[in-house]
Order: structure tokens, then sequence, then C-alpha cells
């Protein structure tokens, strides 16, 4: 195995990347199962996992579809019970789950408050709580919380949002307190502006997409094969002494006014 694989090589390893069926978790499942991980899709939506799953596994790749509700514990253990049985206890954790729900806050409904935060947040906890034994009994593990740019910026109709993912930024660095002992390294990626189903209306707004290109150093959005670079670094064994770090893909949005 030359100097690269023994850096960044995911292969034997289990990977499960929540809510993968579509958008940036598609993306990032594909980008480690290229990288030699056997994937596990998830979603709510039993036609989206399917579908996702046969279509990585058309191009060759090792994955398995897991249809699991990440807000809800027991849903968790029984979505993963197949994949346990199949290919053992998961070595990288990608909480990726997540949702928008657009108002301005005085007219956010709770409903809509409290399902941002189960989402983008709870589920975080949830599905780390489920995968962690294993990994501390095997005293290896990686967890990557996918964050957001809005973990560190707020933008209006977006409040919900920003405290979901800046509570996921802290989350983030309270597991790598936790378990970094025992040879967890668990990090977060703060994608900026990039194009998937969630910001598509954003993108082809001209005066929203005339503003981000303009406020972001790069002059562009991302593409969301832009993310797997990172995800697989943090993956890998290439990333075994980072812990508790949130790193922003961001083209510079987050650096420069
Ligand atoms: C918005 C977008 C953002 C992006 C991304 C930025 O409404 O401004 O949805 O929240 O999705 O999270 O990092």
């Amino acid at each position: 195995m030359d100097k690269l694989d023994k850096l960044f090589s995911l292969k034997g390893k289990t990977a499960l990347v929540t809510g993968s069926y579509r958008g940036l978790g598609l993306h990032l499942a594909r980008g480690l199962a290229e990288s030699g991980a056997r994937v596990v899709i998830n979603g709510r939506s039993e036609e989206g996992v399917l579908a996702a799953a046969e279509a990585l596994a058309s191009e060759g790749l090792e994955v398995m579809g897991a249809v699991f509700d990440v807000t809800n514990e027991a849903s968790v253990n029984l979505g993963l019970a197949p994949v346990m049985a199949k290919w053992g206890a998961v070595d990288i954790l990608v909480n990726n789950a997540g949702i928008q729900r657009r108002h301005q806050l005085e007219e956010m409904p709770v409903e809509d408050f409290r399902l941002v935060i189960e989402t983008n947040l709870t589920a975080a906890f949830v599905t780390a709580k489920v995968v962690a034994p294993a990994m501390i009994q095997a005293q290896s593990g990686k967890i990557i919380n996918i964050c957001s740019l809005m973990s560190d910026l707020a933008r209006p109709t977006t409040g919900n949002y920003a405290a979901a993912k800046g509570g996921l930024k802290m989350l983030t660095r309270a597991m790598a307190a936790e378990w970094a002992r025992h040879n967890i390294q668990v990090n977060g990626i703060a994608p900026g502006y990039f194009e998937t189903e969630m910001t598509r209306k954003l993108k082809e707004d001209p005066e929203f997409n005339r503003w981000i290109c303009g406020r972001t150093p790069a002059g562009r959005w991302g593409t969301p094969d832009e993310l797997q670079g990172l995800a697989i670094f943090l993956a890998s064994t290439g990333s075994s002494f980072v812990n508790g770090q949130v790193i922003f893909v961001d083209g510079g949005l987050s650096a420069a006014i």
C-alpha cells in the first residue's frame, strides 16, 4: 500500500451518510465510496434511498440503503440492524441530514423552528449516540458533522437553521472533547453556497445569485463534488490527530467582507 493509500484509503470501512439519497449527502456518499468505503445511503424515503443505492451500485460502488428517521433513536437502531448484520459496526458517520424552513422569526411557526432544530441538530446527537458505543469499544471512529456557513453567519429568514448549525458546531466540539480519548475524531464541514435542491430557488434568483457571487471571494457558488476531498480527509487516517475542528468550504465567504 503506497503512502497516499495509507493516508486516505477508506477500504474496509463502513460509512453511514445520513440524508444521502439526494443533494450534498449523495455527493459525499459517492466520494467516500469512490475512496473504498462501504457506504450506507439513508433517508426517510424508501423510494429515494433505493434509487440512490441502485445508482451508486450500478457504478460498481459498494452500497446499502437504510431507511430510518434520524431524529428517532429506535428508528436509527432498527434501520441500522441489517447494516450491522452484513457489514459490522459503522466506522465513519457523516451527520448530513438537514432541512430548511425559511421564515422571518416573528412569522415563524414554532413547529418549523422545532423541526429544523430536531432534524439539523438533535438528529446528529441521536445518530452519534447509536454508533459511538461500538466506536468506543473498537477505540476507533470518525464522525463528520455537516455544519454550515450559518454555523457562524446569520441571514434573515434562516434563524432556525442558523441556530441549529451553530449548535452543531459546538456539538462537534463537545463530541471531540469526550470521544477523542477513544481515538474517535469528530470534526465538521461548513459548506457555503452550493447548488442543491435546497438552494436551487436562491441560485435561480438573479439578485440573490449576484449578491452571493459578489460577496464570495471566489466569485461563484461551490459545486457539490468540491466537498468530497475534505470529507475523504476527515474520514481517513490522514486526519488522525484532527479533533473538534469545523472547516469552512465556502470560497472565502466567511473570511472576507
Ligand atoms: C440560505 C441557504 C444557506 C445554505 C448554506 C449556507 O437560505 O441562505 O439555504 O443556508 O443552504 O447552508 O451555508
